[in-house]
């Protein structure tokens, strides 16, 4: 098993306190995605989904990493061969238990994008405020989110990884959003021994070798000794 890719999603910061995309009612924080999520939404009402935005960073501010997010951070201190953990979360979680090894395939809730010189920036305070880009100064700042019909950050880095994958792991993700859903497909197809980590069958189970159900706090920990074991 030496080149691994992790695929997670809102499922691992659930325990954090954060909130999931497809909770009760299909709301996710009182909201439709449709309404907050799309580049069509923010051309509507910016102030909307700028506040929708700073709420999510304000509540950031107060999570932290949990089991499964220290877990991964170990697992990429510790593992010699590859490792890229795909993260579908745009809350800073993976980062602040340390791990190394991570893309952000739909961008940042800490950091700002300018529309005006295509400049990435750290949020400091609501982006309701219309602050000025600190590059050029610009109040022309959006969320480096990538919203729905937006192309993802990674691909190609994301695509090679699949390619070269012995072992390919889902961790609290549902499997209803796209391209992140189908890399199950691709890992698989390409002899990839598939894992899924997740509170109940995703959409896309049965594509995985070994589907687990469960918390993440309980199974990302187990699963990492499982790995570091053969490694040993
Ligand atoms: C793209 C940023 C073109 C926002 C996000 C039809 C119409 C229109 C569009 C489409 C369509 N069909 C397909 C599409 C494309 C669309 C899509 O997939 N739509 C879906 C809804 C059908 N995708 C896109 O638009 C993407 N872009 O396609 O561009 C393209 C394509 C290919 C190549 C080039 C170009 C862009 C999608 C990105 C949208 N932005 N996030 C924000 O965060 O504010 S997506 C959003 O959903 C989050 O990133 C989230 O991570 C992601 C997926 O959700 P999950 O992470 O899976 O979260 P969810 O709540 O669904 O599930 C949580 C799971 O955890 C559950 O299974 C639960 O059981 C489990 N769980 C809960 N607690 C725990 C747990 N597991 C373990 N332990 C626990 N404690």
């Amino acid at each position: 098993m030496d080149n691994i890719v992790v695929l997670t999603g809102a499922g691992i910061s659930a325990e954090s306190g954060l909130a999931t995309f497809r909770g009760p009612e299909g709301l996710w924080e009182g909201h439709r995605v449709e309404d907050v999520a799309t580049p069509e939404a923010f051309a509507r009402d910016p102030e909307l989904v700028h506040r929708f935005y700073d709420a999510r960073r304000a509540q950031l501010a107060q999570a932290q990493p949990n089991r499964a997010h220290e877990a991964l951070a170990y697992l990429d201190a510790e593992w010699d061969g590859e490792l890229l953990i795909v993260t579908q979360n745009v809350d800073d979680l993976h980062e602040r238990a340390g791990a190394r090894r991570l893309l952000h395939m739909h961008g940042e809730l800490t950091n700002a994008l300018c529309l005006n010189c295509a400049e990435r920036s750290p949020v400091a305070g609501d982006l309701a405020d219309t602050p000025p880009c600190p590059w050029c100064r610009a109040p022309e700042l959006r969320p480096d989110i990538v919203w729905f019909g937006e192309m993802p950050y990674g691909l190609d880095r994301i695509e090679e990884a699949l390619m070269r994958a012995d072992l390919f792991v889902s961790i609290g993700t549902s499997g209803a959003v796209y391209p992140a859903a189908g890399f199950v497909q691709s890992a698989r197809y390409r002899g990839a021994h598939c894992v899924e980590l997740n509170l109940e069958p995703s959409q896309g189970s049965s594509f995985f070798h070994d589907s687990r159900q469960g918390a993440a706090s309980d199974l990302v920990p187990a699963f990492v000794d499982e790995l570091l074991d053969t490694q040993a």
